[in-house]
């Protein structure tokens, strides 16, 4: 018998949308931007969608019927990249090449989800991983995740958390995946280029894209395209890409954009909690280390 996951979907065809109206995304949600370039990226191809619990299954809004236009499995929230793993096989199985893809936001990806991440990374499986990361957790109201930065106040840690945001970029490249980039809501060109250079790259590739949340941040909606682009250009989030695991570009300076700019539009940074030097240390010392490996490992 042949195993074959071909119309599997609610009706998604060519012609559809991967995100249609009717979705419950929050009005200035990354996630909106971030699935319509996914789709443009894709350039017609019908991905596979892999969710995991978070405000991305939520966007399906309620059955039968589904804001994903494509066809797209609900997984527990540590399973997503085991879930992708399964159907990239029996994909290959059948000779499809549809592309595989987990959205999946931070608290799945950087906390409960790491295992099977790590575990689908080390086979090499082919599977297009992004990260929404809102660095919170959005779905369940608010909660801190390994994600979070420093400083920031979260329903679970109200004095702003005293850790800093994991790395899980540099987790991700000591893989040795083929390929790992973050992505900008605030620079198209970038984001579309990478995504479409992800999708036709074999084996296992991984995506962080900064997405602003205004439930969470305390932003407002109209602001979060103007907030990635202040967040790029202070350098709290470099845009740079990683090959094999070893090979890095950067792929914008940061311009000297105060940090304060980046913080004050969003209330999750609260003037008790902001201690703006230490985030510019911080800042300061990932830009350090990613001209370092740029210099040592070119692309
Ligand atoms: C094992 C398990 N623990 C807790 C939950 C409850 N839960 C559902 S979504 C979620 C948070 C998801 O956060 P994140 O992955 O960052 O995505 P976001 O909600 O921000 O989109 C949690 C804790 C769950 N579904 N399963
Ligand atoms: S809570 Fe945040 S991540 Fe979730 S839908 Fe709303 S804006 Fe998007």
């Amino acid at each position: 018998m042949t195993t074959t996951l071909t119309g599997c979907s609610f009706g998604a065809d060519l012609n559809d949308s991967l995100l249609r109206p009717g979705n419950t995304n929050c009005a200035g949600c990354g996630m909106s931007l971030g699935l319509r370039w996914l789709d443009e990226a894709l350039g017609g191809e019908v991905p596979f969608m892999v969710v995991p619990a978070c405000c991305g299954i939520v966007t399906a809004g309620a059955f039968p019927t589904t804001a994903y236009g494509a066809p797209t499995a609900a997984s527990t929230f540590a399973g997503a990249a085991a879930v992708a793993t399964g159907i990239a096989s029996v994909l290959h199985m059948n000779a499809e090449s549809s592309p595989v893809v987990c959205w999946t936001g931070d608290g799945g990806t950087y906390d409960i989800g790491v295992a099977t991440l790590s575990a689908a990374a080390e086979r090499n499986e082919d599977i297009l991983y992004i990260c929404y990361d809102n660095e919170i957790y959005g779905n369940t109201g608010g909660q801190r995740s390994s994600a979070t930065p420093e400083g920031v106040v979260t329903t679970t840690s109200p004095r702003g958390k005293t850790e800093r945001k994991k790395d899980i970029m540099a987790i991700m490249a000591a893989h040795r995946i083929p390929y790992a980039a973050t992505l900008s809501l605030a620079h198209r060109e970038d984001f579309l280029r990478k995504v479409k250079f992800a999708a036709h790259t074999r084996g296992f590739r991984f995506l962080l894209m900064l997405s602003p949340c205004p439930t969470g941040w305390k932003s407002e909606a109209e602001d979060s395209v103007e907030l990635i682009r202040d967040a790029v250009r202070c350098g709290i989030f470099p845009l740079y890409e990683v090959f094999d695991g070893l090979r890095y570009r950067i792929n914008m300076e940061r311009d000297g954009a105060s940090v304060n700019a980046y913080c004050e539009r969003q209330r999750r940074y609260r003037r008790e909690t902001l201690d703006a030097s230490l985030i510019q240390a911080r800042i300061d010392e990932q830009w350090r280390y990613l001209k370092a490996m740029a210099a040592a490992f070119p692309a």
